[in-house]
């Protein structure tokens, strides 16, 4: 290191900070550096020792980028690349209101700015199009446009539209695309998701233009968001738009590229926040939107008030959001419902069952005198309460009263039905889990309901782009079942993104036995192995005490998992947990405490089992429907894969012979939902995938304020330097050698001194034979062309035994003077096609 040399020094609470080298050193020489604090300029010089294998770089000490290529627009251009430097870079960036960085292209880093940027609008997703259609046509456009949502979208798009052009033949990889958007909570992830839908729907809406007609396919597709946010989104301490569900949504096109329909999949929704919300969280958005934005003969229809009113909505004493007025949501809710084609009868029977079910919340018991069985407490009072939940949620009032206040079990050898009362504490349990069934089903059957309005003929789909919008990764104060169900989904998403990114792509180079030095790489597969493992894994272990029964308890399964992996390098529960039933997990995101107590009771997720009885005497067919073990409405969003309402999410309805977890029971919560993630996976898996990667810049959703810690701490855990190690140094285009040759045969007039019938059109012979001819077309035209017209060295292509590995650069520049020469007629014709111009 160079006297004088800018630097960056780790810190404490800076992450990196900047400084100067003093004095010239050389390795196992002490090396002095003054460090710019801009308070405390007296600050004293630290000294760094160098030691021989370090060479110029130090954990501690690393050498800064000049200025001016601190602000590059894809990591991969940092000439010194190290955690200091991305993390500067994003910083500046973010700085500048550039939010969006690339990273070779392929995974998007986007750095939630929490105030609206004039970033989205009409004529620049207009102008990213453009720039698409100029690329693939081989010309540069005149303008760059730098990183961006839309951008992504936008090379999803493109790489589906090569595959569909290309056929199966080609070795392009799949058609089939799909966007996986991750982060942790309040990162951006669903923001970001309606920017890609955006893109899709407008792009995909052909001749039509960027303006989309109202109910169109397209404006439907658009419009499931507002009604999946409204039920399925919440106040939480870090997002006030918290996603307390998972989502995946396959957007279909045809041959043309047009949006054909979609297929909605929804996993997991939290639906113990009906009955309780922590302090400072809100339940689901759609109560607050009607006790507020309800107008006078709705609200009296409701018999609704205020939201500080009612036990099931005013347990977080919190009831407004900072940037929306839940008056104007419940607008745009309806409006999108109506525009959805839902009728407007089961719009009624929805707000119905929803002040139904807040109303529900009031009913309280009491233990009797004579024998402690549970009674309605305030008989009076209670009894108006019941017979306004009835009215709004269409059920019987005797019926109800007997499914939340006794239970039918099965006694002696000939399992007779007996009819037991349950205790006052029982009868609120039995109402928080029929609250919680009701929503989970109506849910379902809002999901199931949008697939049938946004869905497609088959037959003409010809290729898709999925988009995955999961809950963040989250760690409070207080984790349960569903914290660790999240964080599991977070970790699978790790998973894929190390699978894809580092393993797969590894492995390939050396099985092709190209050159390339092994980028370690941050793995999880030993957590997921600890939660998901088929024998001793979390919830396999959860199954096993719930198949127990009622002697199944949440302390015996604690003990069963203290006994089984308290040594396990991913877990952790030191004497002051135990006591209090508590284990940790050491996820890829950060440590995560979780306490056993309701995990027997969640994983089950019982209903009362009245509840049958009393859901087959509604008044209301509609209700009727929601509960019968062919319940809701199904909807299928791709042949093979069924979005049920009854299998997605919350499942109360599936059928028997469904359930692979216990013999002739329902499958458990923790079992479904690792089918539906393993499913998941499988899809994924024969898609091209492209990342985005949200970051938050700070954890008070403050605009313009950046905790260096807190961002570096993403990127580490999110594997991002690894990621531009292995993108920079690998080779992200392979062409098998036949599809090689017959791709850029014909780009041989490039050399005129090439004779043409030295490489004919097809080629004989076996894989040695190919590569031979690749490798000639290589050295004799690509190559003296590349370095000639680009100055792109030789060795951005290897071969390997199977297939020719190419650069970007080297790949980008071939495909550009391939497009040159096939298509140098009519540049616009797509524009024109596509209704731009
Ligand atoms: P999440 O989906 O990642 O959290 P959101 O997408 O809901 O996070 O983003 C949280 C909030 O950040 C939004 O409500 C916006 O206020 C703001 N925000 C995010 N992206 C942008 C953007 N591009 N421009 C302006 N504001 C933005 V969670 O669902 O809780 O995991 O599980
Ligand atoms: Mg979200």
């Amino acid at each position: 290191m160079e006297a004088g040399a800018a630097v960056w020094v780790r810190d404490k609470q800076e992450a990196w900070v900047a400084g100067t080298v003093l004095e010239r050193s050389a390795a196992g020489k002490p090396c002095t550096v003054k460090i710019e604090v801009e308070e405390d300029v007296s600050e004293e010089p630290l000294t760094f020792t160098i030691s021989e294998d370090d060479g110029c770089e130090l954990e501690d000490l690393k050498l800064a980028n000049e200025e001016d290529m601190d602000h590059v627009e894809d990591l991969i251009a940092l000439p010194h690349l190290h955690e200091a430097a991305i993390l500067h870079s994003l910083c500046r960036r973010f700085d500048r209101g550039d939010i969006y960085t690339f990273t070779a292209n392929a995974i998007l880093l986007a750095v939630n700015p929490f105030k609206r940027l004039p970033i989205y609008g009409k004529d620049l997703l207009t102008q990213y199009f453009d720039v698409g259609c100029m690329r693939e046509q081989g010309i540069e456009p005149p303008q760059a446009l730098g990183p961006h949502v839309f951008a992504i979208a936008d090379s999803a798009y493109r790489d589906m539209m090569k595959g569909i052009h290309a056929g199966k033949s080609a070795g392009m990889g799949p058609v089939n695309q799909s966007i996986l958007i991750s982060g942790e909570s309040g990162a951006g992830k669903t923001e970001s998701t309606k920017f890609v839908m955006r893109y899709l729907t407008t792009v995909g809406n052909g001749e039509g233009g960027v303006e989309l007609e109202k109910g169109s396919i397209m404006d439907r597709v658009l419009q499931s968001n507002p009604i999946l946010e409204a039920f399925g989104n919440a106040r939480t301490i870090r997002n006030d738009n918290s996603s307390r569900f998972g989502k995946f949504i396959e957007l279909m096109f045809d041959k043309r590229g047009n949006l054909l329909g979609a297929g909605i999949e929804t996993y997991l929704l939290e639906k113990v926040r009906i009955p309780s919300q922590a302090h400072d969280e809100r339940n689901f958005h759609i109560f607050y939107q009607m006790c507020k934005g309800g107008d006078d003969e709705e609200r009296e229809r409701w018999e609704l008030q205020g939201p500080e009113e009612y036990h099931f909505v005013n347990q977080g004493d919190c009831y407004d959001l900072r940037q929306v007025e839940d008056e104007d949501e419940f607008v745009q809710t309806k409006a999108a419902l109506t525009t959805m084609g839902f009728e407007a009868s089961s719009i009624q029977t929805i707000f119905d069952i929803m002040a139904g079910l807040i109303h529900l919340g009031e009913l309280e018991f009491e233990a009797s005198e004579e024998d402690d069985a549970a009674v309605l407490f305030h008989e009076e009072d209670n009894e108006d309460c019941l017979a306004r939940v009835c009215r709004l949620c269409y059920l019987p009032e005797d019926g109800l009263l007997r499914a939340l206040t006794s239970k039918t079990i099965e006694v002696g050898p000939r399992k007779e039905k007996t009819t037991i009362k349950l205790t006052d504490h029982q009868a609120y349990d039995a109402r928080d889990a029929l609250a919680k069934a009701f929503y989970g089903q109506l849910f379902n059957w809002l999901v199931a309901t949008i697939n049938s309005h946004i869905n497609c003929d088959r037959k003409e789909v010809k290729a898709s782009v999925g988009v995955l919008d999961i809950f963040g990764f989250e760690c409070f104060e207080h984790n349960s079942f569903e914290q660790l169900c999240i964080n599991y989904t977070n970790e699978t998403l790790q998973q894929q993104f190390n699978q894809f990114v580092f393993k797969m792509e590894q492995k390939e180079y050396s099985k092709e036995g190209i050159e390339w030095s092994f980028v370690e790489f941050p793995d999880n597969q030993d957590c997921l192995d600890l939660i998901e493992g088929k024998k001793k894994g979390l919830l396999t272990m959860l199954d096993d005490e719930c198949r127990l029964g009622i002697r199944g308890t949440d302390a015996n399964y604690f003990s069963r998992l203290y006994r089984e992996h308290g040594e396990a390098e991913r877990f952790e529960a030191d004497s002051a947990m135990r006591t209090k039933l508590c284990f940790a997990i050491k996820h890829y995101a950060g440590q995560v405490r979780y306490n056993v107590h309701t995990f027997c009771d969640k994983n089950k997720d019982e209903l009362p089992n009245e509840s049958d009885v009393l859901f087959a005497s509604s008044t209301n067919e509609f209700v009727v429907n929601l509960f019968s073990p062919t319940g809701g409405k199904k909807a299928r969003s791709k042949g093979k894969r069924p979005i049920s309402p009854g299998q997605s999410s919350t499942s109360t309805n599936t059928s028997k012979k469904d359930s692979p977890g216990f013999a002739g029971l329902k499958p458990t919560v923790g079992t479904q939902f690792r089918g539906q993630l393993h499913d998941l996976m499988d899809m994924i898996r024969d898609t091209r995938p492209h990342y985005i990667r949200c970051i938050k810049p700070n954890d008070n959703a403050e605009p313009d304020e950046v905790s260096r810690v807190r961002v570096m701490e993403q990127l580490r855990y999110g594997g991002v330097l690894e990621a531009v190690r292995v993108a920079r140094s690998g080779y992200p285009v392979r062409l098998p050698h036949k599809d090689f040759y017959v791709r850029y045969r014909c780009l041989i007039s490039l050399n005129k001194k090439v004779k043409k019938s030295r490489y004919p059109l097809r080629l004989k012979g076996g894989t040695a034979m190919a590569q031979k001819m690749c490798k000639d077309l290589v050295k004799h035209v690509l190559s003296p062309a590349m370095v000639s017209m680009k100055n792109i060295p030789a060795d951005t292509m290897q071969f390997g035994k199977n297939k020719v590995f190419l650069r970007k650069n080297a790949y980008d520049f071939l495909e550009m003077i391939r497009s040159r020469r096939i298509t140098s007629a009519a540049v616009t014709l797509q524009r024109v096609a596509r209704g731009f111009v």
